[in-house]
């Protein structure tokens, strides 16, 4: 390929929405939510939304005045409800992958767009994950940015499925205000940021567009994972991050730690090396530098900065560095993750986070101290993925 132009300018849980959407798809086979392994009848009863039932209830009273079919009902009512309460305690919403090719502005570009968005909707598959693809070249008559605006309005708020948005295309940057270059008017840091306000799902953001990184400080915060393919707006130059991430999100070669499934802080990794060894190759000076953050300051972490995968170099402002919960972030999940229910998922990762602190902290701890409370800390880790049938 030869030098590449510069840019041009760059539940609560919700009955009625998982009916609709045909249940979840977070939690195939061993991990199905609770309703979905219910009987039939119950199964039936489960789809119906509360209001649905009341009515029913005063058409049926009002045509049959049966008090023993009343009777009937109302234990129906209950034994929805009590379906209802059970599987609440396991709020379940399959994971969304949302893909947005940008205006492409020469053929060559849209190809690669595609295709990226192909390799995506692929690993979404693979996850059994619901897949939007949002592209450019089907919004010819159409405005992209209301487009996206639509769906994101249209996902639901709340679960632990997460919400993975994905730009694939060109960026730019103004000096105040960065762009994802849309058919149509632009998106830009600020209204994205307004729009992903109301999620409490996970949230993965990922722009591989040139000028990325101000969505990087601007998206950031609890609860989200957020890569850009370079570390100031000011990287304009066509991006290469956005191939290797989509090749490197369902590759097996990416699972760098070899537990048989590909972490996103994996995948950004093994992308951002790729990058890094393309300008190489080329003989090139590198002209985008991925971040990545999932601490919420802003402050994005180099893949150099990581040894395996921990991050060990000090920061100069001495900020937190990033990594840790981003490892355990997986659109594609092994068997072994599959077989933990969310419950035990969020006290794994919870573990995993309060052993990551105490490492920091060890310098500072005495050595048996240190020891006592790493012990703790491991001994409930490990009981974690005992099997279930042990006694
Ligand atoms: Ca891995
Ligand atoms: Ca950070």
């Amino acid at each position: 390929m030869g030098l590449a132009p510069l840019e041009r300018n760059g539940v609560k849980f919700d009955w009625r929405v998982q009916r609709d959407r045909g249940g979840s798809a977070d939690f195939p086979s061993a991990r199905m939510p609770c309703c979905r392994r219910k009987t039939s009848f119950i199964s039936s009863l489960q789809c119906l939304t509360r209001a649905d039932i009341k009515s029913a209830l005063h058409n049926f009273a009002a045509t049959t005045k049966s008090v023993s079919a009343v009777l009937l009902m109302v234990i129906m009512v209950v034994c929805n409800l009590f379906v209802a309460t059970i599987c609440a305690s396991e709020i379940v919403v399959q994971p969304t992958v949302i893909a947005v090719t940008g205006a492409p502005g020469e053929e060559e570009f849209g190809k690669q767009f595609e295709e990226q968005a192909a390799l995506w909707e692929k690993a979404a598959r693979g996850a059994s994950a619901r897949s939007v693809i949002l592209r450019a070249k089907d919004a010819a008559e159409t405005n992209q940015l209301a487009q996206l605006e639509k769906t994101l309005r249209d996902e639901p708020k709340d679960g632990a499925g997460g919400l993975w948005l994905v730009l694939l295309g060109h960026g730019t940057f103004d000096g105040k205000e960065a762009r994802f270059n849309l058919r149509g008017p632009d998106l830009t840091s600020s209204d994205l940021a307004e729009w992903l306000k109301s999620f409490r799902r996970p949230l993965v953001v990922i722009n591989t567009a040139s000028s990325s990184a101000p969505f990087l400080a601007k998206l950031a915060g609890t609860n989200r994972v957020v890569l850009s393919s370079t570390r100031s707006g000011y990287e304009q130059n066509y991006a290469r991050f956005g191939q290797y991430l989509s090749e490197a999100i369902g590759d097996a070669q990416a699972d760098i730690d070899k537990d048989g499934q590909v972490s996103l802080l994996e995948a950004f990794l093994t992308a951002s090396h790729r990058v890094a060894e393309f300008y190489q190759r080329e003989g090139r000076l590198a002209t985008e530098h991925p971040l990545i953050d999932d601490n919420g300051d802003g402050q994005g972490t180099p893949a150099d900065w990581f040894r395996g995968v921990r991050a060990v170099k000090k920061s100069a402002t001495g900020a937190a560095l990033d990594g840790v919960r981003a490892h355990q972030v997986h659109l594609i999940r092994s068997q072994a993750e599959q077989a933990l229910s969310p419950t035990e998922r969020a006290r794994r990762d919870e573990l995993e986070l309060a052993i990551a602190t105490l490492r920091d902290a060890k310098a500072t701890l005495p050595e048996a101290e240190y020891f006592q409370r790493l012990e703790i800390l491991l001994l409930e880790l490990g009981r974690l993925y005992e099997p279930k049938s042990a006694p």
